[in-house]
């Protein structure tokens, strides 16, 4: 039996969105992202391999999970043991620290520090550009979380080179989020199929990859001129680009709920009454509010009008992977 060990990483939200994917298997982007990994949000997931074991054992949130809706996470101790020369299963018990309804990718965290947690207990001594591939192939957004504060995932060629670099660990200007929690409910089209559908059918899908890599290069100027309106102004206009693609997939479909529009609504209130505020939002309804620690008192004021008190979330920026 090996030693447990056992891994924490947080989950992150993308200011340039990851949306396509150019290799499937690999998870090889079409274009590169960047994301702020958030201090309040996180995975902690032990892993032990034992030959007394006759298949891998995965638990989530005290759940064991069965064959069928373990696959993601089998296939991916597969690639795990291949490295390694192992061929014992494993034992995968793994937390979520992340609202469940809070439309904050779970698989970020859950796959970062599975892959933090499975490589090391297989005695792989994986260099944080090797964890990030490796996580890469459990989920695109996991890449990133292997870092703390604004990470670049470089979407590279191939398995070799796609992969995140840190680009700001160490945030020394004013900065967080506030998610919003609009809809528990899991969602109708989950990112994977979502993004494989919008590439595959939506003719606007072709404009993607060049505006996001555009703005990404402005987004990373503007991190580093610590120009929170930018920040804002840019993440907004790349999700709602990245929403724009999903109407016009075929079928067509939208992650928008009525809240939705609610919320997006009370930001631009707040933002015409001189607060400066931003909206982003991933595969699904909910909507994360970029704003500044300063003004997070006045902008939760106006939200809880509207949402009640705990179903709004303030995330400051995390840090990367680490063991306890
Ligand atoms: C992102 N999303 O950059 C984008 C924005 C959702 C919208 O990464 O298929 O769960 O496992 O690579 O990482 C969510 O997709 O997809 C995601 P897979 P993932 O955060």
């Amino acid at each position: 039996m090996t030693k447990a060990i056992t891994a924490r990483a947080h989950t992150n939200i993308a200011l340039i969105k990851y949306w396509g994917k150019l290799d499937a298997d690999l998870i090889i982007p079409q274009n590169s992202s960047l994301s702020l990994t958030l201090a309040p949000f996180y995975t902690d997931t032990t892993v032990q391999f034992s030959p007394e074991l006759s298949h891998d054992q995965i638990k989530i949130d005290g759940q064991l999970l069965s064959t069928a809706a373990g696959q993601r996470v089998h296939t991916f101790l597969d690639l795990v043991r291949q490295r390694a020369g192992l061929t014992a299963f494993a034992q995968v018990d793994s937390t979520n620290h992340v609202p469940t309804a809070a439309g904050l990718a779970s698989s970020a965290s859950g796959f970062a520090a599975l892959a933090a947690a499975a490589s090391k207990a297989a005695g792989l001594e994986l260099s944080l550009p090797e964890l990030s591939r490796l996580a890469r192939r459990g989920s695109g957004s996991a890449t990133r979380s292997i870092y703390g504060g604004f990470v670049e995932w470089q979407k590279g060629h191939d398995d070799l080179d796609s992969q995140a670099v840190p680009f700001q660990e160490k945030i020394d200007f004013d900065i967080q989020m506030i998610a919003i929690l609009l809809d528990p409910r899991p969602k109708k089209v989950a990112s994977r199929a979502g993004m494989a559908q919008v590439v595959a059918t939506s003719p606007y899908y072709a404009a993607w990859p060049p505006t996001a890599e555009q703005d990404l290069i402005a987004m990373k100027a503007a991190i580093l001129k610590k120009d929170l309106n930018l920040i804002g102004q840019l993440a907004e206009a790349n999700a709602m680009k990245m929403h724009a693609t999903t109407l016009s997939a075929s079928p067509p479909f939208t992650y928008f709920e009525p809240e939705t529009l609610t919320a997006i609504e009370l930001v631009q209130n707040l933002r015409n009454n001189g607060v400066s505020c931003y909206y982003t939002m991933d595969a699904g309804p909910n909507v994360k509010v970029i704003c500044s620690a300063k003004e997070t008192p006045a902008i939760l004021a106006q939200l809880q009008q509207h949402f009640p008190a705990d179903h709004l979330l303030v995330a400051k920026p995390g840090p990367g992977v680490t063991y306890i």
